[in-house]
């Protein structure tokens, strides 16, 4: 999820700590998995989460810059699909990578029934907010999620700890990386 300079130290707008360390691990998962996809976050000026029009966070992952960019090495290549999220101005339940669609305007739900997709694994940034949103929004939807607790870091320390126990109780199921056998 949203594996993006603005989300990435040293010089990201809304930099993870951590997140620019995760890079080799996504990218061995992404040769591992048989498909993988990846979400972007995509704002337009007027988005209404910028601190600038009322919100909480500032400018970051504006559309057609270098900040909405994937991770310079991130092997997105090789990435089955890559989706769009943010872009509505209004929409408030953007965090989640069910809000997100392919270019021919798919939505993720969408893209995973059509690839006859049950188990949804989740890594990337950030763990509190898309990363979060997007593993209860997987559940919700009836897939079976698995986060990749050592492929992700949160924007806030204790809301990431949350976060894996509402993962957990929503039924979700915590692994690590290194665990994955196939
Ligand atoms: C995100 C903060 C602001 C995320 C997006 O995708 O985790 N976090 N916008
Ligand atoms: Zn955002």
């Amino acid at each position: 999820m949203d594996y993006q300079n603005d989300f990435l130290p040293p010089d990201g707008a809304l930099a993870v700590p951590g997140g620019d360390e995760l890079v080799d691990r996504i990218n061995e998962l992404i040769e591992l998995f048989p498909h993988s996809l990846a979400t972007r976050d995509w704002h337009p000026e007027n988005h209404y989460s910028f601190e600038e029009n009322g919100g909480k966070w500032p400018k970051h992952c504006l559309q057609e810059t270098r900040g909405a960019e994937f991770h310079p090495h991130l092997y997105q290549e090789k990435l089955d699909f890559k989706l769009k999220k943010g872009f509505d101005p209004e929409d408030r339940s953007d965090y989640s990578g069910f809000s997100a669609e392919t270019e021919g305007g798919k939505e993720l739900a969408k893209v995973l029934r059509e690839a006859g997709a049950e188990r949804l694994f989740v890594a990337g940034l950030a763990l509190d907010y898309c990363v979060r949103a997007t593993a209860l929004s997987g559940l919700e939807e009836g897939f079976q999620v698995v986060l990749l607790e050592d492929c992700t870091e949160p924007v806030n320390g204790d809301d990431g700890e949350r976060a894996i126990e509402e993962i957990r109780s929503g039924g979700g199921e915590i692994a690590r990386s290194t665990d994955l056998e196939f």
